[in-house]
């Protein structure tokens, strides 16, 4: 059992010996200072009070509770099955949620909602001996990143000091969704063909709209409000929807780039990022993932095989026991 949760134990036992300690001593006063006639509607009526008193006491000795009540009840402590938590960041309609179908293999129900959280969970099996394990995905939908800071929800993250994310995904893509006269998303068809003209300068548009997104700064904000070294060892960026850049590239709409180097002209688009994010993972002590995985979560491509070192990790650091994530995974990178 952590510090975190013996404190809060300590605490609960406490409000509730309080409680009742003060309800003890005024049935005591009662009994003494009433007659029979007046004692029980007196004590029902003084019940009430202390129950509210002591409701209230609990309230200003305790406070915030409900952050802390729901940090008990939800953060998983003491909860059978361990849980991989993977939290999705991007700009909206980068493919967040798709991706997390794929992933999910068609379920995308999700268990919980906010307005800036929709979360996932489905049953896994570890390659290493066939211990159970949740994957649990959290998939951000707010468009402000700086509610990720103002409410996290503790269910996933954790409570803040014992952060439980285990790796995060920086998922961004290359071609910026269309919408018709009516506002409804243009099919792929339109889209490519409004992209076959311009493609490089179109593609290097929304590429700086993802940049401009995650930034030196968001990165530090996401960094700040999740980061926990014992527990996160992948941090990755996902490069969405490759098979639009591949069908253009079939197309020629692209000098010099053929299905040969698309990873490569990719790789370099996103150079900028990718140097922020193997800095800012650095400076944490996290070696993560960082070569840009190229996915497309409409068709799966390499969508498993992003997933799978993720995964991968997670399992040798949770059945390895509480290993520290950053050692793990520099002994990982050493051998
Ligand atoms: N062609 C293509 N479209 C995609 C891909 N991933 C997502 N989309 C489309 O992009 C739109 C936004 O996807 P969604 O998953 O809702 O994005 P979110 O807002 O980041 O959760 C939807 O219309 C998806 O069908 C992809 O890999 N390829
Ligand atoms: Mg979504």
């Amino acid at each position: 059992m952590t510090a975190t949760s013996t404190t809060r134990r300590r605490r609960l036992i406490a409000l509730l010996a309080l409680q009742a300690g003060t309800f003890f001593v005024t049935i005591l006063a009662l009994m003494f200072a009433h007659p029979p006639e007046a004692f029980v509607p007196a004590i029902q009526a003084l019940s009430l009070v202390v129950v509210l008193l002591g409701a209230l006491t609990g309230r200003v000795l305790f406070s915030p509770p409900k952050p802390w009540l729901d940090a008990v009840a939800e953060t998983g402590q003491g909860r059978e099955t361990p849980e991989c938590r993977v939290l999705l960041i991007g700009l909206g309609r980068s493919g967040k949620t798709s991706l997390i179908r794929q992933v999910l293999t068609g379920t995308t129900r999700a268990e919980q909602s906010t307005k800036t959280f929709n979360v996932y969970r489905a049953p896994r099996v570890t390659d290493l001996g066939g211990a159970r394990f949740d994957i649990v995905l959290a998939d951000y939908q707010g468009q402000k990143l700086s509610q990720l800071v103002i409410d996290p929800p503790i269910s996933f993250f954790g409570p803040p000091g014992d952060r439980r994310i285990n790796a995060i995904i920086f998922v961004v893509d290359l071609f910026r969704e269309r919408r018709d006269a009516v506002g409804n998303p243009v099919c792929d068809a339109v889209l490519l063909e409004q992209y076959s003209h311009d493609t490089g300068a179109q593609i290097q548009e929304r590429v700086d709209e993802q940049c401009k997104y995650i930034s030196e700064f968001t990165i530090e904000i996401i960094l700040e409000t999740t980061f926990n070294r014992r527990q996160v060892c992948s941090i990755i960026l996902v490069v969405n929807k490759i098979d639009l850049l591949r069908i253009l590239v079939e197309r020629g709409c692209l000098e010099g780039v053929s299905s040969s180097n698309m990873e490569h002209y990719v790789s370099n688009l996103y150079a900028p990022l990718l140097n922020l994010l193997r800095e800012a993972a650095r400076a944490n002590e996290v070696e993560g993932l960082f070569g840009a995985y190229l996915v497309s979560a409409r068709t799966g491509e390499n969508v498993a095989v992003a997933f799978s070192e993720i995964l991968r990790r997670f399992q040798l650091l949770h059945w390895r026991g509480s290993t520290d994530a950053r050692e793990f995974v520099q002994e990982m990178a050493h051998g």
